[in-house]
């Protein structure tokens, strides 16, 4: 019975039972494949994360969004600048309160440099209908190296909760070809 004394004061001196050793020895050799098989999936994985990031100011970046929309805008939908970088460039995507800005157009097939950071708070960047899933924090700009290889509107969305317009946050990569 659990709820009552154990009988001997040194209780935690007794042997441990054969079949429990086991276990222990069996949970301790998993935890150890499991964590070296985080650097094995890092080679055989199909969805690494870049480990490229920088510090940089918020307010700099934004500078930064801004003068690449500037540059290779070719239209706008509902306000917000629509901007095709040309192929293999450096693209840059800003999450602020609340929206993902601005719409970036890629071609199928090529590379791109897509730089990720916030103005303002924590946000989450979500591809949808993909599954590519980045945190976004303000004062780091992450670099991901994309090729898409389908055509279409994939939508952003952000998935970590940032106050009362999150659920409005959204943007969109476009890709022609
Ligand atoms: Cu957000």
């Amino acid at each position: 019975m659990a709820i009552t004394p154990p009988e001997r004061r040194i209780w935690w001196n007794e042997p441990i039972h054969g079949l429990e050793l086991g276990w222990i020895v069996i949970a301790f050799l998993w935890g150890l494949f499991m964590f070296f098989f985080m650097i094995a999936w890092h080679f055989i994985g199909q969805q690494n994360l870049s480990t490229e990031t920088y510090r940089i100011q918020p307010s700099a970046y934004e500078a930064k969004v801004e003068a690449f929309a500037e540059q290779y805008k070719i239209g706008e939908e509902e306000g917000v600048p629509v901007v095709r970088p040309p192929a293999g460039e450096d693209a840059y995507l800003l999450a602020r309160l609340w929206e993902w800005w601005p719409i970036i157009e890629l071609k199928k097939g090529q590379s791109y440099r897509i730089h990720l950071s916030s103005a303002d708070w924590q946000h989450g960047f979500s591809l949808q209908p993909t599954n590519i899933n980045i945190q976004v924090h303000p004062g780091y700009e992450h670099v991901v190296t994309l090729t898409p290889t389908e055509t279409g509107d994939f939508g952003i969305i952000c998935n970590e909760f940032c106050g009362i317009g999150h659920h409005q946050m959204t943007g969109r990569i476009r890709v022609t070809e």
